[in-house]
């Protein structure tokens, strides 16, 4: 078990470009990783548990709704700052940072943009603490890449709605307080809503048996006629543009998230081959351990500059949807070849729970799926630079 003194690649002095304010969050976001998620995680993988203390912590730590305005509980801090809070979370463990991806980017992000007043009040603050938990039901069993095909419907019953449907695949479901669950209204249109934990007819099965992100609740979330009041409704937003505009943020999380678990893995393994003696020398002075750590710094630092330069663009709200997808695309598949590349240099030790690389490798699989699978985001790419749609 190593990453408690830890060393993060910096090798073309990226420090430079944030501000103090930047570096400040990020310092504190890394001591309590160190502190609080670092000695528990692999047991929490190993034994498929979510560490549920660690909600509390996390909204003590300013880590959700960070760019949310103070006004409702946020820290009002800018994008890169948000970006600087998953990288460090994401060191972690992918499932920390899942939870407050969904909950910042996915579950705040669409009450404040979309929300009317008296659902920010009512919902922001406590999500900001962790006094509620949130989850986001767009995926359905039979509607994963693509969402504009779901059956999920509300249906306007003069006083209230009805929603009908299931969602799969929802990060938080299990345990959350609250959703913001998209459906089809009664003429085929996208709408967002809050469903509560408790409304009758609403029950959210947990998926199990996962062989990756163990330390996360993923589960079901099933409606059978749940009566929904009409002040529910996020009122703000209309079509399949409501639900894509919280992953552009979510995504734009996650490209700067992965970097943390690469980083983990590199400075992990970085260690282990200056002190793993083979034919009488480190295993670091062979060639081909330096080819490895030479390719997986050359693209954890080419990854790195990607993300500022997205944090910049976003912060000057010039970041494009597809941007986004390049830097979602790009970076968790750096940070999965990274794992694959740092457990080879550990050998035998690398499969084993005192090292992070197999537990962030097998994370990493859903990263690499959702919020857009690869293939979804290369079309993305493709379309954005010809024009051409290939998705269907
Ligand atoms: P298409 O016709 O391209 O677009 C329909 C409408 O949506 C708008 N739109 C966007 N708006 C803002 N941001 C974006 N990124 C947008 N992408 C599309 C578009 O402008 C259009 O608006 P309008 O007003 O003209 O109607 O849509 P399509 O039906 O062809 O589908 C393509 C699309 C974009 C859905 C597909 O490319 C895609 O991205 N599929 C992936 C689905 C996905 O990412 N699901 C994620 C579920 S949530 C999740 O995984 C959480 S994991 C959390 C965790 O644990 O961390
Ligand atoms: P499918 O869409 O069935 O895709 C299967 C394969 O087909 C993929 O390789 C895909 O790239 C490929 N494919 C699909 N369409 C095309 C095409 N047009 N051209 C070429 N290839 C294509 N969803 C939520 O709504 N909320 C959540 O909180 C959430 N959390 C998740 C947590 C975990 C742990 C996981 C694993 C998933 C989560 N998801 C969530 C769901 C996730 O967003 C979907 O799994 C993802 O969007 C892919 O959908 P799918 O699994 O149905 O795959």
């Amino acid at each position: 078990m190593a990453t408690i003194h830890y060393n993060a690649p910096d090798y073309f002095l990226l420090d430079e470009l944030f501000t103090d304010e930047h570096k400040m969050v990020r310092g504190a976001i890394r001591d309590w990783v160190n502190r609080s998620v670092i000695p528990i995680i692999d047991d929490a993988c190993q034994t498929h548990t979510f560490p549920k203390h660690l909600i509390r912590e996390l909204g003590e730590m300013g880590a959700f709704g960070p760019y949310i305005p103070q006004k409702y509980g946020g820290a009002g801090l800018d994008h890169i700052a948000y970006g600087l809070i998953m990288q460090e979370l994401e060191r972690g463990d992918s499932g920390i940072r899942s939870m407050a991806s969904v909950q910042s980017s996915l579950v705040m992000y669409p009450i404040y943009s979309f929300g009317t007043e008296e659902q920010r009040m009512k919902y922001l603050p406590k999500l900001a603490t962790g006094e509620l938990v949130g989850c986001f039901g767009l995926t359905e069993p039979n509607h994963g890449s693509d969402p504009g095909s779901m059956v999920t419907r509300i249906t306007d019953k003069g006083d209230h709605f009805l929603l009908n449907g299931a969602k799969m695949w929802i990060t938080n479901s299990p345990i959350a307080d609250i959703g913001v669950v998209w459906a089809k209204d009664d003429n085929g249109i996208v709408r967002g809503v809050i469903v509560e934990r408790g409304m009758k007819g609403f029950t959210t099965p947990e998926t199990t048996k996962k062989w990756s992100l163990r330390a996360s609740y993923t589960g079901e979330m099933v409606f059978d006629d749940v009566i929904i009041p009409k002040e529910n409704l996020l009122t703000g937003v209309q079509g399949l543009k409501g639900p894509m505009s919280c992953l552009n943020s979510a995504r734009f999380g996650i490209a700067w998230g992965v970097i943390g678990a690469a980083m983990d893995c590199y400075d992990v393994a970085l260690n282990y081959s200056k002190e793993r003696i083979q034919f009488k020398r480190p295993i670091a002075g062979f060639q081909l351990t330096q080819k490895k750590f030479a390719e997986i710094l050359t693209e954890i630092t080419k990854a790195q500059f990607l993300a500022w330069r997205l944090g910049v663009l976003r912060n000057e709200n010039r970041a494009t949807p597809a941007q986004i997808s390049m830097a979602k695309r790009n970076n968790v598949k750096m940070a999965l070849d990274t794992a694959r590349e740092s457990r080879q240099i550990l050998g035998a030790m690398g499969i084993t729970g005192d090292f992070p690389m197999m537990r962030h490798m097998m994370n990493l699989e859903s990263v690499i799926t959702y919020e857009g699978t690869h293939d979804v985001h290369l079309l993305i790419t493709g379309l954005d630079i010809t024009g051409e749609n290939a998705f269907s």
